[in-house]
Parts: structure tokens; sequence; C-alpha cells
């Protein structure tokens, strides 16, 4: 008979989930006992940056991917982080070893107590099996939770001393399953939608993230074009994907996040469809209408949550891939006239230090066509976006949830996920600090991404929101003599601190044709750089 531990790794085999991030304890032990060579363990100093890693290397692999965590204190580290994933559809199991069975109800140390009940809100499922026999079986069940839809993590707790016990008898079956995770659209509001397209006098597509998530680029793209739509990105908050080229002539930019400017800028539009997005990640609140005059809105998610929530339009339940295909095969070309392509970006004056829009517009110049970029410099999000006007499917990451720690660590998975292509991950300093073991990581396992990090010695962003609050004298805003390069190079990240334009030209060029990880820090202006 096989062993709890043998059917397990079976079963991550066959759902190619070899690579496992974690951060070990002594509950955690027992599970790694004898790792298989065909296996890679990706250790994380601290269970956010496990957690984040995982999210990274889940959204660019497309696979499920499984982090261990150690017990209660363990999955309390990573909870920040199983929010983010949750927010970013990222199928995660995510395991955490629980104490021997014997020593649960008398609640010895480490016990992990309520253990399903502390990650509850944020995961599809959180179970401990009642037996140790059922392990396998609980975990195949977690793994088909998290890689159906809406993707997202599902959570396994497992107690120390089941892994040398004897799997169930007919364990066999729950390694060799599949669960097709893609459903098809009702065709008859497929038709509606694309009658409903041709009548349209002035319709716009909200492109989201599960538009990449989905692998519907290039059908968004062939829509678009037929329909001659006008393209904006969902508001970037909640957008951890870019679900449209940017730098196509039909873009129009990224939807502001709020309600009333969402409102004001679809004004006039008739027909809002808005694919792979939920309806709408706003933030902060400026209430106003929620449609413009005369318009209406149809969003197709392959979420049921979305669909529930949305305040206000119709939905169609579907695989937003397969929805966009069905689309495309229904809807006629239009007749209207395309809208005016964006003005092309340019960085500004030169400034001593640099604003954030120039130092964009730099790393836009010497960006690799295949790069990736992880972003998390939040005054600067639209200035990136502006700037960098990314247009390859996969390119971009951020953290839909808004927990800062994303960044740095979901960039060494993104890159462990793509060792082909260069990635970058654009850092504002007080964000790096939520994650910042993720640099010994990088180092240990000679990742090869490359970190970008804009210093403006304060919470910018938090400043911003501050105004719109009205809200005054808040402490707790200004980060002075914040070193990041320095900590970096502490974990082993060759760094630089540069300032200037071509410096840091020179400095990104270097680092990105490296096969290091490298840091280059530039001091920039504070404030918000929305171009
Ligand atoms: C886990 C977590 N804690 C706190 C916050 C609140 N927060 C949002 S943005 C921000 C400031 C980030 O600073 P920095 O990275 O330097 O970027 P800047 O605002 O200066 O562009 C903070 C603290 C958060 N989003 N997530």
């Amino acid at each position: 008979m096989a062993s709890v531990r043998e059917v397990a790794f079976e079963l991550f085999r066959e759902h190619e989930m070899t690579t496992i991030f974690g951060n070990p304890g002594s509950t955690e032990l027992p599970m790694l006992a004898e790792f298989p060579d065909d296996f890679r363990y990706v250790l994380g100093l601290q269970e956010a940056v496990a957690v984040g890693m995982a999210d990274g290397y889940a959204q660019a692999s497309g696979r499920p991917t499984h982090v261990n965590l150690h017990t209660a204190p363990g999955v309390g580290n990573g909870m920040g982080a199983i929010f983010n994933a949750q927010a970013n559809h990222s199928p995660l199991l995510v395991t955490a070893g629980q104490q021997v069975r014997a020593h649960i109800t008398m609640q010895a140390n480490l016990t992990n107590r309520d253990a399903t009940r502390v990650v509850h809100p944020f995961v599809k499922w959180s179970f401990e099996p009642p037996r140790a026999e059922e392990v396998p079986h609980a975990l195949a069940r977690a793994i088909h939770a998290a890689s159906l839809p809406p993707k997202g993590p599902a959570f396994v707790s497992l107690p120390m001393d089941d892994w040398n016990e004897e799997a169930d008898a007919e364990a066999a079956h729950v390694v060799a399953r599949t669960a097709e995770p893609h459903s098809g659209p009702n065709p008859d509001a497929i038709s509606s939608l694309a009658r409903r397209l041709e009548k349209a006098s002035s319709p716009v597509l909200v492109a989201g993230p599960d538009i990449d998530a989905a692998g519907g680029w290039d059908d968004a793209v062939a829509l678009a074009e037929r329909q001659k739509l006008p393209v904006f990105a969902s508001p970037a908050p909640g957008g951890g994907r870019i679900g449209f080229p940017e730098g196509h002539p039909l873009f129009q930019g990224v939807l502001p996040p709020a309600i009333g400017p969402v409102t004001e800028t679809l004004k006039g539009r008739d027909l809002i469809v808005v694919v792979g997005s939920s309806v709408f990640p706003y933030y902060p609140y400026i209430p106003g209408p929620l449609l413009p005059e005369g318009g209406s809105l149809v969003a197709i998610t392959s979420d049921p949550d979305e669909a529930a929530r949305a305040p206000m339009g119709d939905v169609i339940l579907a695989d937003v891939g397969l929805a966009l295909k069905a689309l495309l095969a229904e809807v006629g070309e239009a007749n209207r006239s395309e809208p005016d392509p964006l003005p092309e970006p340019t960085g500004g004056d030169e400034t001593d230090p640099l604003t954030p829009t120039m130092v964009n517009h730099v790393l836009g110049d010497v960006f690799p066509e295949d790069g990736i970029v992880v972003l998390e410099s939040p005054s600067s999000t639209l200035s990136l976006r502006n700037q960098l006007r990314l247009s390859r499917p996969g390119s971009y990451y951020f953290g839909a949830g808004g927990g800062l720690g994303f960044g740095l660590a979901a960039a060494i998975g993104v890159q462990l996920a793509q060792p082909d292509r260069p990635v970058v991950c654009v850092l504002g300093e007080g964000s790096a600090q939520y994650a910042i073991t993720g640099f010994w990581t990088a180092a240990a396992y000679d990742v090869p991404l490359n970190f970008l990090v804009l210093r403006n010695e304060e919470y910018s962003i938090l400043k911003w929101f501050a105004d719109i609050e009205e809200v005054k004298g808040a402490p707790g805003l200004d980060l002075p003599a914040l070193e990041v390069a320095k900590v970096a190079e502490a974990y082993g990240v060759a760094a630089k601190s540069v300032s200037g334009r071509e410096e840091l030209a020179e400095a990104l060029k270097a680092a990105i044709g490296s096969s290091k990880p490298e840091l280059v820090e530039i001091p920039v202006t504070p404030g918000m750089a929305l171009f």
C-alpha cells in the first residue's frame, strides 16, 4: 500500500506542481522528509513572501501552485498575501502543518486550533481531513477548487503524523482525475450582445485582467478592431493584469477608479462592454451616477460572485476566452469612425531629482520587447502604465487586492515561472519593506530579475488620499533615510543608487542584461504621477 506522502507527491506531479514555495517549521518537516529529486523547494524567509512568490508563479505559469506554511503563526503571517491571491484569482494550494492528531484535542503547543476558520474568508475552501488516509483526496479537492473559476486559493490543514500513514486504497482515482475548467457561454446571450453591439452608436470595451489570464488577448483585439471599439483598461487598483495591448491605436487609457470619474470618462457611451473584470474595482469613494445618461452595460466574467455583486448592468457568466471567441463568431463588422489614438508619452522636463514620470519614461526606453513588469509603486502606477504601454500578453502583474508586499515577492515567482523573459519589479521604497526578505530568495536561488526602486522619502499616495479624504495632520507618512539598496545588498542582491536620466538608463540596461538579480534605486520627486 502506498503512503499518504507517496500518493500526495504523485498527485502534485500529476498537476505539474513540482515547485513548492514555503517556510518550514517542525510541523511541516514530516511532509518534506525524503524530498523527491524532481521537486524544487523555494524557501521564503517569512510566510507572506512565500505566498506572494507562489501567487506570482501561479499567475505567470497558469498552473495551480503549492505553498506550504508553518501552522497557526505561519498562516497568520501569510494572511495578507492570501487575501491578495484571492483578489488576483490566483490558483493556490495553501497547506499548513498541524499538530499530531493525538495532540489536537488537548491543544498541545503549536496546535492550529480553528485551522479552517482562520483563513476561511480569503479562500474558496478550507479543510482539515478527518482521517489521515483522506489527505490525498483533500489535497486533490483543494487543487481542483483553486483551479476552477473563479480561480483562487484553497487551504488544507495537514496533521504532521499523517504522512507515513497508508493512503486510501482507492486514492489512485483522485490522483488521475481531471476537471475541465472552461465553461462556454449561453449562445443566446452572446447573440443578444452581438446585436446590441451592432446597433449601438457609441459602444466601448473595458478590458479587464481575466482576459490575459484566460488567454483571450488576441480575440479581445480582434473584437475591438472588427467593431472599431475604443478600449479602456479596467481601473488600475483592481487590475492585476493587462487585458489589451496599451500601445494599440484603439487603446484610450486606464479608467479612473472612482464611481463619479468612471462615469464621467464614459460619458456619451450607449453600450459599455466589460470583459474579465469586476464592475468595477472602485476606490476612493467619489460618488456619482453609476452609468452615463443613456448608457447600458454588459459584463462578461467567469466569477459568479463578480456577476452577483455588480451594482448595475447585465452579466454573461462564462469563461472569458470562450465568450470572446463566441462573440467574435457572431458579431459583424462595424462602420464607425475610429477614435484618435492616445498621444505618444513624453517624460516631461528633466528635473533634479527626476519625476517618477521621467523615470518610467527612461524605463520605457530601455524596456525589452518581451519584458514583464511587476509593479508596486503606488503613486506612479498610472505613470508606468502610460509610459510603457505594455502590449504583449503576460507582461504585467499588480496586486489587485491592494495589500503591499505582493510586488517584490510575486516578481520572484513570475521570473521562476518565465525564466526566458526579463522581469523588472518596480517598487516604492515603502512597498519594498513588506516583503523585504524576498531579496534573500532572489539572491540565494539566483533568480535573475531586476528591481527598480523609486525613492521619494514618503508614502506619497497616502498624502494624496489625505487630500481627498480632507485629513490634515496625519502622522506616519514620511520615510526619511530608508535605504533599500543597502538592505538589498545585505541580502545578496547587487544594488546601485543612481541619479539623473543618463545614469538611470545605463544602470537599467546593465541590470536587465545581467544574469543575476540586480537593483537600481533612484531618488524621485514626491507626489502622484498620473502620466
Ligand atoms: C499591507 C498594507 N499595509 C498598508 C497599506 C497602506 N498603503 C497603501 S500605499 C502605501 C504607501 C506605499 O509607499 P511607497 O511604496 O513608498 O509608495 P508611494 O506611495 O510613495 O508611491 C501604504 C502604506 C497597504 N496597502 N497594504
